[in-house]
């Protein structure tokens, strides 16, 4: 059964492992981590986890240069999530067949993903905190299949971060330093809505969504340049233009960007973002379409009170 499960997943996904659900389950609960993972969710009902890894896109775009933002690399063109959703589908229909039941899901599931994947043998876990696998490094989307057949994976040795702490010095925001702290991290927060504080807007200087840093830093992903997805090539929608952001409308921009992973929290946080870079790369020019911007959205405290301070930032520059 494991080589007819594997051919299949061989024709979709770089990389996939497997382990059984109670082992993950007994290991993740000794973590003692006080989060949703520790439940159980629907996880009893099937016996192994396949944990999939797609690679990211083939390299790092050029950033354009002052009154533009840049999107994150996990993000670049089509969402993953809509992509792994198309290779979840063909994977189960085929495992379907095959008469085995099974549940596909990517990102919003009961598993830690990375997790899963390192027990699956899949990679090991960074000190920047991702599943770094032996060929495609950290640059990896991950998602999992609930199968009701048990699969044994063969243990190999796994790679580590040995003396190695180039991320956590990094780091901008000091979030790696003692393990990881979510709140601190700037991916985080530049997909939280929220008002930011003058240290948070001050991080914001090139990348108007998520953050790359300790990924690009990690010597285990030196020269790792797949091309593979297509859906994930630069589609020319990543290096955007902030001002002009600033002035789309809620259809103008999902136009634009209804189709990629930045927009799951819709406009207003990336144009809160976007009002950041502006003041950080001190362009004056832009103080009227902020105060536009910000009798558009008047409503809205959180992106209100964020783009005061840039502007009190950009008069005092
Ligand atoms: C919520 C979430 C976030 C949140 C918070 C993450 C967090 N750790 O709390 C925020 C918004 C910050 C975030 C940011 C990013 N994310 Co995210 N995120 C998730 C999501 C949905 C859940 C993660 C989570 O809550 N984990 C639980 C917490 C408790 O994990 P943790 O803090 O890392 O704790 C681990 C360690 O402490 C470790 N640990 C603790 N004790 C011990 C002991 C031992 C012995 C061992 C071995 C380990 C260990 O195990 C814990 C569990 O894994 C996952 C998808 C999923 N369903 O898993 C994607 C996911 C982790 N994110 C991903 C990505 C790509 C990113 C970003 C790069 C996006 C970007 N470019 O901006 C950044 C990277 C930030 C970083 N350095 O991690 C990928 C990672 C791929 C990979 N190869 O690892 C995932 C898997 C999404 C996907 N489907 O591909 N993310
Ligand atoms: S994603 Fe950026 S802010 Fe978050 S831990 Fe990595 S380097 Fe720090
Ligand atoms: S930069 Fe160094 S410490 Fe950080 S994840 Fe990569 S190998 Fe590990």
């Amino acid at each position: 059964m494991k080589e007819k499960i594997s051919n299949i997943l061989s024709k979709y996904v770089e990389v996939y492992g497997f382990v059984s659900t109670s082992e993950y389950l007994e290991k993740r609960r000794s973590l003692n981590i006080e989060d949703s993972f520790k439940y159980l969710g629907n996880l009893d009902k099937y016996k192994t986890i396949i944990t999939l890894g797609i690679s990211y896109p083939s390299e790092e775009l050029k950033y354009k240069g002052k009154g533009y933002g840049i999107l994150s690399r996990y993000s670049y063109n089509l969402d993953y999530h809509t992509v792994f959703k198309v290779i979840l589908e063909s994977i189960t229909k085929e495992l379907i067949n095959e008469g085995i039941k099974c549940h596909g899901s990517v990102d919003i599931s009961d598993i830690d993903e990375r997790y899963a994947s390192y027990l699956a043998n899949m990679g090991f876990l960074g000190k920047n905190q991702f599943l770094i696998n032996k060929k495609y490094g950290s640059y990896l989307y991950l998602a999992t299949i609930l199968i009701d057949q048990e699969i044994k994976e063969d243990i190999g040795k796994l790679d580590s971060c040995g003396d190695c702490r180039i991320c956590i010095d990094a780091c901008p925001s000091n979030a790696l330093d003692d393990g990881f702290n979510a709140e601190l991290c700037i991916s985080s927060f530049t997909q939280a809505k929220k008002e930011f504080s003058n240290e948070e807007i001050g991080y914001l200087k090139t990348m108007v969504y998520g953050c790359d840093i300790c990924q690009k830093v990690c010597p285990k992903n030196l020269g790792i340049n797949f091309k593979i997805h297509n859906e994930f090539e630069p589609s020319g929608i990543e290096n955007i233009n902030l001002v002009e952001l600033l002035e789309m409308s809620n259809n103008e921009y999902s136009n634009k960007y209804g189709e990629n992973a930045s927009s799951w929290r819709g406009p207003l946080v990336i144009k809160r973002n976007a009002l950041c870079l502006l003041g950080n790369q001190d362009i004056k020019s832009a103080i009227p379409i902020i105060k536009k911007s910000m009798d558009k959205y008047s409503n809205v405290l959180w992106y209100n009170k964020t783009a005061l301070k840039v502007i009190n930032l950009l008069e005092r520059k």
